[in-house]
């Protein structure tokens, strides 16, 4: 994988390691685990592999908290484990991306215990210290963003969890100490990074701005462009718009090969309060979707295509229907989102039509993000409404156990042990084995979808057209390039008549549809009804 149009071939899949396989009994998702599954992916048809932390950490935040950035967490195995999973991958030609969690580092790391430990140990400046806070920046976990540590009587800037110290980029020291962690994983075969909210690396106290400060660019190029690096894949997850993307993106900038922006993702919930549902719609999320095929096409760069991950409740649940409908809006939403131009990122579970789950008990939660909100509203708010806002918003959610199979045996296939974080309240009705298994598949329509973009030259590289115009509950467009030419009508949830694009009665077939009796001219739409057509040649 080398330039742009080589990552506009990649299909990525992502690994919440902690909740993917366990090999061991031992309730926790492995390497091993993620090994045994290797085939799972290639039947699924995906060729590269984005790994969620599997460094040694005390887990205050599931890893994104790392204490030795050279180290494999022993709960995940050994360092020839992750040996083994490099190169199965390779075997299967899929490319391995690491996470790289560099804005901080857990509070364990042998970088933070000698920086506490006095004013002038040399490793004093690794982190963000001061006499009083020179701010008010808040943690996105919520509380003071400054943490007092009585030891040497000052405050340390955590963005995070207070387990999770900042370090501090202006920092030359602390610039070439990643630049070592980068170069010892691609010195074993790395093939890129998704790294975690690279934004906050560069501070702006003067403009008071916790992320996105004048040097992020500078940083990133100085870690990331190196000759040795070149075609390296690089994402930053990243609180961009197009201006501050502009920076980092594309064909002048080159810091990173791209970006995760979260306009779209932070639909359907409250932009004050992320537990707090609002009646955001698909054509809000397709709004968004245009927008960003514009600025990827103007900026030159491949964009990338994700409505999921391990931080959000899944889409399906937040914006569309889970319930009756689940199969038709699973389906809808990938062929809608992944037919566009740009780099696929599939969430596990995603491809068996994976929603968000409802507990009845408090207990049931454990992600820090949800407990520090629950310990701040305790008084304030009934035990219900505490409940139904962790039911949706809570980043367990994504992170309950995949549901392999359809006994509830050994936790439905993912652990025979006692899984870390309960299973999911729906696997009876929701897992991979009862979705194959059915004659509407998920599964089934995700090996189509990406077998047929796969092999469709158009689809990975050629351009973007939008066909929608003003009309609503429906996302129409045209992917094009040469001769070749795909269009993509996709109808939100409400049934309606809707023209079909001109060309379409000329020469084009339908190759991928929701409905098992698709008529191909029709122009009635079912609910989440989706077709594809492809040019005839
Ligand atoms: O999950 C969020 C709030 O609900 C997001 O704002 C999230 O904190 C943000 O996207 C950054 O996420 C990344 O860094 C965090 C880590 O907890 C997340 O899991 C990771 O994806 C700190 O390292
Ligand atoms: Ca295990």
């Amino acid at each position: 994988m080398k330039n742009f149009s080589d990552f506009l071939n990649m299909t990525v899949y992502q690994v919440y390691l902690r909740s993917f396989q366990d090999s061991n009994g031992d309730g926790v998702g492995d390497l091993q685990g993620v090994l045994s599954r290797l085939d799972h992916l290639q039947e699924l048809g995906v060729n590269a592999v984005w790994l969620c932390p599997c460094y040694k950490s005390p887990n205050h935040d599931n890893g994104y908290d790392v204490a030795d950035y050279l180290a494999i967490q022993p709960e995940y195995g050994s360092f020839a484990d992750w040996e083994k999973l490099r190169d199965g991958l390779k075997a299967r030609n899929m490319a391995l991306i690491m996470d790289l969690v560099v804005n901080h580092t857990s509070d364990e790391h042998p970088w933070f215990l000698a920086s506490r430990s006095s004013r002038d140990n040399p490793y004093r400046d690794y982190y963000i210290w001061a006499k009083k806070p020179p701010n008010h920046w808040q943690s996105c976990f919520g509380g003071s963003a400054w943490k007092y540590d009585p030891q040497t009587q000052e405050y340390y800037l955590h963005s995070f969890s207070v387990h999770q110290p900042d370090l501090n980029w202006e920092n030359p020291r602390v610039r070439a100490e990643i630049r070592a962690v980068v170069d010892f994983w691609v010195e074993r075969g790395v093939d890129g990074f998704r790294c975690d909210v690279i934004d906050f690396i560069a501070k702006d106290f003067a403009e008071n701005k916790m992320h996105g400060g004048p040097f992020l660019r500078a940083y990133l190029k100085e870690l990331f462009h190196r000759p040795h690096l070149k075609g390296l894949f690089t994402v930053g997850e990243s609180q961009a718009n197009k201006e501050s993307v502009s920076l980092l993106c594309g064909e002048d900038s080159q810091a990173l090969t791209t970006v995760f922006q979260f306009d779209h993702v932070r639909l359907g919930q409250s932009k004050k309060d992320k537990f707090k549902p609002v009646p955001d719609t698909l054509d809000d999320f397709k709004k968004q979707l245009v927008k960003w095929q514009k600025i990827a096409k103007e900026l030159q760069f491949p964009y990338a295509l994700f409505t999921d991950n391990h931080d959000q409740a899944p889409l399906l649940s937040r914006l569309g229907n889970d319930r009756e409908l689940r199969y038709e809006c699973a389906t809808m939403l990938a062929a809608c989102v992944y037919l566009l131009k740009g780099i696929p990122f599939i969430f596990q579970g995603q491809e068996y039509g994976f929603a968000s789950s409802t507990y009845t008990d408090i207990q049931a939660f454990q992600d820090v993000e949800s407990v520090q909100y629950y310990e701040k509203y305790k008084g304030r708010k009934t035990e219900q409404e505490l409940l139904s806002a962790l039911n949706f918003g809570s980043r367990d959610n994504p992170r309950r156990p995949m549901a392999w199979t359809d006994s509830e045996q050994a936790s439905h296939g993912f652990s025979t042990g006692t899984p870390w974080l309960g299973v999911h309240s729906r696997a009876e009705e929701i897992n991979l084995e009862k979705d194959k298994a059915a004659e509407k598949s998920v599964f089934a329509f995700y090996q189509k979808l990406l077998a047929f973009r796969q092999k469709t030259a158009c689809v990975r590289q050629g351009e973007f057209r939008d066909l929608t115009k003003d009309r609503t509950g429906c996302f129409f467009y045209e992917r094009q390039g040469g001769k070749d030419s795909v269009f993509v009508l996709c109808n939100f949830e409400k049934e309606q008549t809707l023209p079909l694009p001109q060309a379409l009665q000329k020469g084009y077939r339908l190759v991928l549809h929701n409905y098992a009796d698709a008529e191909p001219f029709s122009e009635r739409f079912r609910p989440y009804e989706v077709k594809v057509y492809e040019k005839h040649r």
